[in-house]
């Protein structure tokens, strides 16, 4: 840690600036009042573009890339002793369909950046430092989201979702297949805790995605843990019908009954201390015209809290809920995510605590309210996360900000982090 300081000073504010624009033309989108965002599916051409050059980078400097079954992608910098296990960094490369510039891929760039000013800065390390590019965070393109760290993790078989299928109907399982061929010049690795030894420590740097540390004016969030999230798929089927002839009374109405169904589970979900989160944002209709009464809707459940106690309680109570309001439609309830609360590791909270304030920064803790790659591989070493500010708390949107100042701090806090942890 002694050596870190020239580490620190090696870290380049435009380097790191530079890579992450280059990266956001890669489905570069135009959101409401012009803001540019993103739009990269996982394991897309517009993925495998920005991997690309992710992999000329690290290359550039001396990393070794390799991929694993599930498509996760490492660049590994050598320690001097490398028997050791090594210290995981990165985050996520997809983006959400209306997302940022920001959102997961800063965590991927900002520990290259690390990386580099730690080469740069002549320091060695004991025990190596991977870089890693979970596949599938957001659970955007294809449900749930972290099937990359959560295979790695052996938290779910690496065939586990081979049969969920995209908007076009396109298997995960195909996908992948295809993904990892167009990437067959990569050399391969075993999956995570299910072929080898768990990582040593993982650090994972992230936007906030939230307000809090603009509006109190810290430059570092040292991520205390992550709330639960429980992911469910609705599936309600009627019967489709004339919008003028049929009797509203012998209507089988999937639309009717799921506004039944919501209203319900916002019942269920309140909150008057306004902590648990309850969102349905994804509808699908058939046949979806104007004056063909629904017969099938499909909607999705993202519910999450930090408590286990109310994630398990208020979560096993959705699909009785559900059915108990639906009054005409068969119900089919799946649950297709559940990530527990997590509380991070003091070894590496201290950590960033500790490299933050050497560097004169303003932290805070704080839980983090997104879920993270980092949730799943808090049980297999110590794990952390670093926030940086989200500008007005804006995230999964274009508008997402963070500027060059914020994240060049971030990427610092890091490079100390990682030189610590990985000399430890
Ligand atoms: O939804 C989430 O919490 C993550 O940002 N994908
Ligand atoms: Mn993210
Ligand atoms: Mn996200
Ligand atoms: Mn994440």
């Amino acid at each position: 840690t002694r050596v870190a300081p020239n580490a620190v000073a090696a870290v380049s504010e435009a380097r790191q600036w530079d890579r992450l624009m280059e990266l956001a033309k890669l489905g570069a989108i135009t959101g409401a009042d012009g803001a540019p965002g993103v739009n990269r599916p996982c394991l897309s051409p517009l993925d495998r573009e920005a991997r690309r050059l992710l992999i000329g980078w690290g290359k550039a400097i001396g990393l070794t890339p390799s991929v694993d079954a599930l498509g996760n992608l490492f660049l590994r910098h050598e320690g001097t002793e490398p028997g050791l296990a090594p210290v995981l960094s990165g985050s996520h490369m997809d983006s959400q369909p209306a997302g940022g510039r920001f959102d997961g891929i800063w965590g991927v760039v900002a520990a290259l950046e690390a990386v580099q000013a730690l080469r740069e800065a002549g320091i060695t390390t004991k025990r190596p430092i991977e870089i890693v590019a979970w596949t599938n965070e957001e659970g955007g393109r294809f449900a749930p989201g972290c099937m990359g760290s959560m295979a790695y993790a052996g938290h779910r078989p690496a065939d586990a979702w081979d049969d969920v299928t995209d908007g076009e109907g396109i298997r995960f399982g195909d996908a992948l297949r295809e993904h990892l061929a167009a990437e067959a010049d990569i050399p391969r690795r075993g999956l995570g805790v299910v072929d080898g030894p768990a990582p040593h420590a993982y650090l994972e740097a992230h936007i906030e995605q939230g307000p809090v540390l603009e509006q109190e004016g810290h430059d570092i969030g040292i991520v205390t843990g992550i709330q639960g999230s429980r992911w469910f798929l609705v599936e309600l089927k009627g019967e489709s019908a004339h919008a003028g002839t049929s009797p509203v009374s012998l209507r089988k109405d999937a639309v009717q009954d799921m506004v039944r169904a919501i209203n319900a589970l916002n019942r269920l979900m309140e909150d008057p201390t306004d902590v648990l989160r309850f969102t349905v944002a994804r509808i699908e209709v058939a046949p979806n015209s104007s004056n063909s009464v629904a017969e099938t809707v499909r909607f999705t459940i993202d519910f999450r809290h930090p408590d286990a106690a109310v994630l398990t309680g208020r979560g096993d109570a959705i699909e009785a809920t559900i059915r108990g309001a639906v009054r005409n439609c068969e119900v089919k309830v799946t649950e297709r995510f559940h990530a527990l609360p997590v509380e991070f590791a003091p070894q590496v909270t201290e950590t960033v605590a500790r490299a933050a304030a050497a560097q004169g920064l303003s932290a805070k803790r704080m839980p983090s309210g997104a879920f993270h790659d980092a949730q799943f591989l808090v049980p297999l070493c110590p794990a952390g996360m670093i926030f940086v500010p989200s500008h007005r708390g804006i995230s999964h949107n274009p508008a997402e900000y963070s500027s060059p100042e914020q994240l060049a701090k971030g990427a610092r806090v890091l490079a100390q982090a990682l030189a610590e942890l990985a000399n430890g």
